[in-house]
């Protein structure tokens, strides 16, 4: 595997940790304010990123690269409203994208069609949950500060058009 590569793969592997570390951490925030529906789905969010992870990890050390597991700083935890939450689940999301988008980029510019091909199933997730952040956070605004609104949300989270993972 060219090492650059093996490299930003790697750097994926931490961005796919930091983002499962902050998703259990956003259903933890809403886990102990009532908001169990909004629980549930950060933390089958916070389980497809560690998946997300570990996809690279087997990639890397299948191709006789070297997966490094990496430290993950400890996630945001102080959101002031679910706004705030659900602004940081896109903010976190766009991050990622930008990473993977990266990653297409030194492929092409080292001829890796492989690992282009490998990244191409990430492009595809990214391109789905940014839209489900982008449709939580405009029904959020709709909502506005009504509380039974909240209720709503929280209790019809997982009804919503959430995207699967791509297979
Ligand atoms: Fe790993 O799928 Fe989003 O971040």
């Amino acid at each position: 595997m060219i090492k650059e590569i093996e490299q930003l793969l790697n750097d994926q592997i931490k961005y796919e940790a930091k983002a499962s570390a902050q998703y259990l951490s956003m259903a933890c925030w809403a886990d102990t304010r009532g908001y169990n529906g909004i629980a549930d789905f950060f933390y089958t969010q916070s389980e497809e990123e560690r998946v997300h992870m570990t996809k690279l990890v087997k990639f890397i050390n299948e191709r006789s690269g070297n997966a490094v597991i990496p430290a993950v700083d400890k996630p945001r935890d102080d959101f002031k409203s679910l706004m705030e939450l659900f602004e940081t689940f896109l903010e976190s999301e766009e991050f990622v994208t930008g990473k993977i988008n990266n990653v297409i980029y030194e492929c092409l510019q080292h001829k890796d069609y492989n690992v282009h091909n490998f990244m191409q199933w990430y492009v595809a997730e990214q391109l789905e949950e940014e839209a489900t952040a982008r449709t939580l956070l405009d029904k959020l605004k709709i909502i506005g500060d009504d509380k039974s609104g909240h209720y709503l949300f929280d209790r019809d989270i997982n009804t919503f058009q959430v995207a699967e993972e791509p297979k």
